[in-house]
């Protein structure tokens, strides 16, 4: 055997463990066809992009209590002035219903009780702004994944699109309507929440209320404030101007890792 088959045979090797320990420790992901098809050809791929995959399975650093910043920044859009919105949020939030359509089994409405009986997560962690300012906060929430299980994701659902109440730029085609997007590996990353108690209050407006996303493992702008419906697609194609958020169609990365 030539030295260069021994390297490869090593290299299969090493990759199938890893790809084996990523199945074990993923179990939500797994149940899902289409994702057994993925970590089949991931056994092909270079040992630097399997670290890539493994890595991003791994938390985002968590802080205690003592480190929460006593003044975290609200950015971007902190107080929306969307007619719907509007009356939601003079109402407390009250008849707000979060919708989750798309590539899904089972379409759903939850109100924000049904959000707060769903699988919860509370962690301390760093948000860190594109614009180089960043705030630790406490964040408590539904963890997607299990509510993604719920509704069932088809088996040609890849991404989870956030679509929020806020239009952040006037435009005369509605593409300055804030939104975001994951994939489905961001999307049942344990620390994936949509978070409705911020520093053990209910969201404040200015940071989200009633709901926003936190996706502890990617920049500010991923984590989409007034957080209204989730729509499970194959591709973001299609939606507004066609890079999967508000700040990836002026340019940012999509995938915004940190
Ligand atoms: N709906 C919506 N979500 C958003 C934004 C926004 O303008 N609208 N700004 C993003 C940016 S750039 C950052 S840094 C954070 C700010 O979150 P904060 O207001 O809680 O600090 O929200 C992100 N999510
Ligand atoms: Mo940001």
């Amino acid at each position: 055997m030539s030295h260069e088959t021994n390297r490869r045979g090593w290299l299969t090797a090493a990759g199938a463990s890893v790809a084996g320990l990523w199945l074990a420790a993923c179990d939500k992901i797994t149940e899902n066809p289409r994702s057994a098809a993925v970590l089949k050809s991931a056994e092909g791929l270079t040992r630097r992009a399997q670290r890539l995959v493994v890595d991003r399975k791994a938390l985002a650093p968590e802080f205690p209590a003592t480190a929460i910043s006593p003044d975290f920044k609200p950015n971007g859009s902190t107080n929306p002035d969307d007619p719907d919105y509007v009356a939601q949020r003079d109402k407390g939030f009250a008849d707000w219903r979060l919708v989750v359509d798309g590539l899904v089994e089972r379409p759903l409405s939850l109100s924000l009780a049904d959000l707060r009986k769903l699988p919860a997560r509370t962690q301390i962690t760093r948000h860190d702004c594109v614009e180089g300012w960043s705030s630790i906060g406490k964040w408590t929430g539904a963890r997607l994944g299990p509510l993604l299980d719920q509704a069932g994701l088809k088996p040609t659902a890849r991404y989870i699109v956030f679509h929020c109440a806020d239009m952040l730029e006037e435009t005369l085609d509605g593409t300055g309507q804030y939104y975001e997007s994951l994939d489905l590996i961001d999307a049942y990353h344990p620390q994936t929440l949509l978070a409705y108690d911020m520093n053990d209050r209910p969201l404040p407006v200015p940071h989200g209320a009633p709901l926003r996303l936190r996706a502890e493992r990617q920049l500010g702008y991923k984590q989409a404030k007034y957080v209204m419906r989730l729509e499970a697609v194959a591709d973001f194609a299609h939606i507004s101007r066609g890079n999967g958020g508000f700040w990836e169609d002026r340019g940012y990365e999509w995938y915004a890792g940190i």
